[in-house]
């Protein structure tokens, strides 16, 4: 095992990066000609967000560009991964592009390459135009082809300053908690639905890597899993089972899939009826070689055949300000995992890793969050002890640069490493920021 210190510990190659998503920094909801995102709807919907708020305003990114591009320059970082808001370039999804829709992305990849910073663009971080959703959203398999249809128009403008280029962010996520828990949007409550939203979601990956392939795009082509490594409550065979069950909908589900061409059975079995509809040829599109995989990783799952939910903070384990648990061993235990499990594993980003801490807050303009310092030390070591077990790790993104639209949590969690004053939209950043900027001076040697 290397006791070399941790910059030390990867590559002059390495990619290091901060990232953000367009719903969660942007506002300008009604700006240069942008159509109306299934979250701008959703927002509307009483009860669902914390605070109530929504992403009108949200960090004003749109007006704050050259600011924040001077911000990213500053920490050092040699990549930044974003998300282009679909409804800005077609407003309603399926009918007319919107002639200014790319503007905003052009000037920021623009200014990223003339700082040297690789960009990283996800097409789609949620924000689905709702005139798509009215006639169906991701459950309609057309919806599939109007994404490839997207991606086309976004590669050909901005391809060729691309580092990177992922189809969606997080698929689980819009399947399982936009269609069947509905605490997301478009919050609706069907694992029918939910099952057959995953499957068209995955297919519009395969597609669209198809269409820019032949299209002769040359950033580099992938997908983001939120993964977790996931482990039995206890070692009784009925939780062993549940936390095998469990991985096979969550991890599995998607990561079968796209490695080995097909859904993991016992997951299949499980949904019985509720299972997707799949035709010819599906699988092997969505099967289509990756050149990275992104991961995001947050916490562990702890899993029980009763259901009852790991409870980690009345369990005196360490958690963030999400109760969810701080577990860094999860991560190089999932890499590993992902090592072991597919041989097709491409290289792989952290593409978010990071946290919300109670010690967020202000005072005499710092904020010395040093919950969120040893997050990151902590991870970012465990993404070394998986390389050093084999894995191809290629580049870790913290998530987030700055505080943001947290989705149902609204303004209310924090997990910026630059703190955002949602008064004055002013951006202070904390220690943390300065920990990751000096740990990547340290790095560049
Ligand atoms: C990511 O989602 C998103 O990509 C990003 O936009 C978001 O801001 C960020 O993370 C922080 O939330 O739900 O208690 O069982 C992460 C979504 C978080 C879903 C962890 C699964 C497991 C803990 N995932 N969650 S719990």
């Amino acid at each position: 095992m290397s006791q070399a210190p941790l910059h030390l510990q990867f590559p002059p190659n390495f990619v290091w990066g901060v990232a953000t998503s367009s719903f969660q920094i942007e506002g300008a909801a009604h700006e240069a000609g942008k159509g109306e995102s299934i979250w701008d709807r959703f927002c509307k919907q009483p009860g669902v967000i914390a605070d109530a708020s929504d992403g009108i305003v949200a960090c004003d990114h749109f007006h704050r560009l050259e600011e924040d591009l001077d911000l990213i320059a500053s920490l050092g970082v040699n990549a930044y991964r974003f998300s282009i808001a679909w409804p800005r370039v077609r407003p309603d999804g399926h009918g007319a592009f919107n002639p200014q829709g790319l503007d905003f992305y052009d000037r920021l990849v623009d200014g990223l390459k003339a700082r040297g910073i690789q960009a990283w663009a996800t097409l789609n971080h949620w924000d689905l135009p709702q005139g798509l959703q009215d006639l169906g959203g991701w459950n309609s398999r057309d919806t599939v082809h109007r994404f490839v249809e997207y991606a086309r128009h976004v590669n050909d403008r901005l391809g060729d300053r691309l580092a990177g280029i992922t189809t969606h962010n997080e698929p689980w996520v819009v399947a399982t908690l936009g269609h069947d828990k509905g605490i997301f949007a478009p919050g609706l409550k069907s694992r029918k639905l939910a099952a057959q939203v995953s499957h068209h979601l995955l297919l519009s990956h395969g597609l669209a890597l198809q269409a820019l392939r032949a299209d002769g795009a040359k950033s580099q082509l992938g997908i983001v899993l939120n993964l977790a490594s996931t482990v039995p409550a206890t070692a009784m065979p009925a939780d062993v089972a549940a936390a095998q069950l469990a991985d096979s909908h969550g991890r599995r589900w998607y990561a079968d899939p796209l490695f080995k061409g097909e859904y993991p059975a016992d997951a299949l079995a499980d949904l019985g009826a509720d299972a997707p509809v799949v035709e010819a040829g599906d699988m092997a599109a969505i099967a289509q070689p990756m050149d990275y995989l992104g991961v995001n990783y947050y916490t562990r799952s702890v899993v029980s055949a009763s259901g009852e939910e790991w409870n980690a903070k009345g369990r005196g384990l360490p958690v963030s300000d999400m109760d969810w648990e701080i577990y860094p061993q999860g991560l190089t235990d999932l890499l590993v995992l992902l090592k072991n499990d597919y041989a097709a594993l491409p290289p792989v980003y952290i593409t978010e890793n990071g946290g919300a801490f109670k010690d967020d807050q202000l005072s005499h303009g710092r904020v010395q969050d040093d919950d969120r310092i040893d997050y990151l030390r902590t991870h970012i070591g465990a993404v070394a002890k998986a390389m050093q077990q084999g894995v191809p790790m290629a580049g870790y993104m913290v998530w987030s640069l700055m505080d943001n639209f947290e989705w149902a949590s609204g303004y209310l969690k924090r997990f910026g490493i630059v703190h955002v004053d949602y008064e004055t939209l002013a951006r202070t950043p904390k220690a943390s920021a300065g920990w990751y900027q000096q740990f990547l001076k340290d790095w560049r040697g």
